[in-house]
């Protein structure tokens, strides 16, 4: 299969490249480094150095003799989506001289994934909102237009839903109103800009499913932790950007990384704040899954993408424990969140799809844990601590 992806610099875009590549798929990656250049400008450090796409992709052959395809280029340009799939970027049909080169799928993480950098002022949330609708919509319009038959497995977030007083559902609802039944996407209320440009995603695909006939899957997940796969093998270049600070770093990473330095972990408020976590290496199973057993034409389906619930001081607890069996003095602070968000709410996701189609979960235990402390560890030299909280203020 011909696996493109959008996005293939990110934090899951590489680990996908490799998983599908060493899988024997022919894969190409796209990317306009959005998210290094940004955390360049922002200065906010990262755990360790990463390899430019086209030095990965190099390593990735000389250890595996497979090629992956590195294409630098902005998706928000209309000329650029759509060079990838009307024959101005060609492909190597040397593997197979049948192969059209057209994706058979397309996986997007294209987009700006940060909730406060959406809301460090009217610059950062315009790119966010631009680049993301843009990407969207001109994938949508290729497709449309090049490939109707292809399939695009997209990452959503489960913040699209908030934190509702109802149990969430995958995707769709049923409603009843006056006597009269029918079903819509589940009523969606994000928390950040970031969130909000997700559920406009999902209305563009959705009305391209409708109009068009394009088969779409779109993974609302949540918060990933780890950096270890099985393509990595240990070799620290090809490990996945990993950020620990405030605007790109994810809780469990950041919570791990601010122990191993000594940094009071920074829970937001009263810490009741819930959400569904995921294993990266999870996150490359459900895709899996997703790619394996893809949408029929003219249907948009949905996933909740989680493997399991914490609230904030469930993960505080459970690093400060962690840590204190691998010899770390972990303590907890309680900040002013910075955010607009519930800290005590109901929170009950289905979440049964993923698991229905095949895929395996692995659950946060304290081995899990233990090990990514163990990696964290090798860089502590590198870890910056005026990065970790700035305090983005969501209504500021
Ligand atoms: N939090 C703290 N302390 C911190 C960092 C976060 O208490 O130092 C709290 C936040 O207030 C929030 C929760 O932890 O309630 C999760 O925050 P996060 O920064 O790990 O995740 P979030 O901003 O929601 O976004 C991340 C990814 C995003 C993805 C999303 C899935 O950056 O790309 O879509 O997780 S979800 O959270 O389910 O919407």
């Amino acid at each position: 299969m011909h696996i493109l992806i959008l996005g293939g610099d990110g934090y899951l875009g590489w680990p996908t490249a490799m998983y599908f590549s060493r899988q024997g798929h022919q894969v190409t990656v796209v990317d306009n480094y959005l998210r290094r250049n940004a955390c360049t400008e922002l200065d906010v450090g990262m755990l360790y150095t990463v390899p430019s796409l086209q030095q990965r992709a190099r390593l990735w052959h000389e250890k595996t003799g497979r090629e992956i395809k590195v294409v630098i280029g902005d998706l928000s340009d209309p000329e650029v989506m759509r060079s990838l799939f009307d024959g101005r970027v060609t492909y190597d049909r040397a593997v197979d001289p049948s192969f059209t080169g057209i994706p058979e799928t397309v996986i997007h993480y294209a987009e700006q994934p940060s909730a406060p950098y959406s809301l460090l002022n009217h610059k950062a949330a315009n790119l966010t909102v631009s680049n993301n609708l843009l990407v969207t919509n001109n994938l949508m319009f290729a497709l449309k237009d090049f490939a109707r038959d292809t399939h695009v497995v997209h990452i959503g977030t489960m913040g699209e839903y908030g934190t509702p007083n109802i149990d969430i559902e995958e995707g769709w609802l049923e409603v009843e109103h006056k006597g009269r039944k029918d079903t819509f996407l589940f009523p969606r209320q994000a928390s950040s800009l970031y969130h909000t440009t997700k559920i406009m995603d999902t209305d563009l695909m959705w009305f391209a499913v409708r109009t068009w006939g394009l088969r779409i899957t779109d993974l609302m997940q949540g918060p990933v932790y780890g950096l270890e796969t099985n393509e990595t093998e240990g070799d620290e270049r090809l490990y996945p950007i990993f950020n620990y600070d405030e605007i790109f770093g994810t809780i469990v990473n950041r919570f791990i990384t601010q122990a191993v330095v000594g940094y009071p972990l920074t829970v937001y408020g009263r810490g009741g704040q819930t959400r569904g976590y995921l294993n990266i290496n999870d996150t490359l199973q459900c895709v899996d899954k997703s790619v394996e057993t893809p949408a029929k034409s003219g249907e948009l389906r949905i996933f909740n993408q989680i493997m399991e619930t914490f609230s904030v001081m469930e993960l505080a607890e459970m690093t400060r424990r962690v840590g204190a069996k691998l010899g770390y003095d972990v303590t907890i602070e309680h900040l002013e969140n910075p955010r607009k968000e519930a800290e005590e709410h109901y929170y009950n996701p289905t979440y049964q799809g993923l698991t229905g189609i095949g895929v395996e979960p692995h659950y946060l235990t304290d081995e899990v844990m233990e090990g990514m402390f163990r990696v964290v560890d090798r860089y502590s030299d590198n870890i910056r601590k005026e990065v970790i909280f700035r305090g983005v203020k969501w209504g500021a």
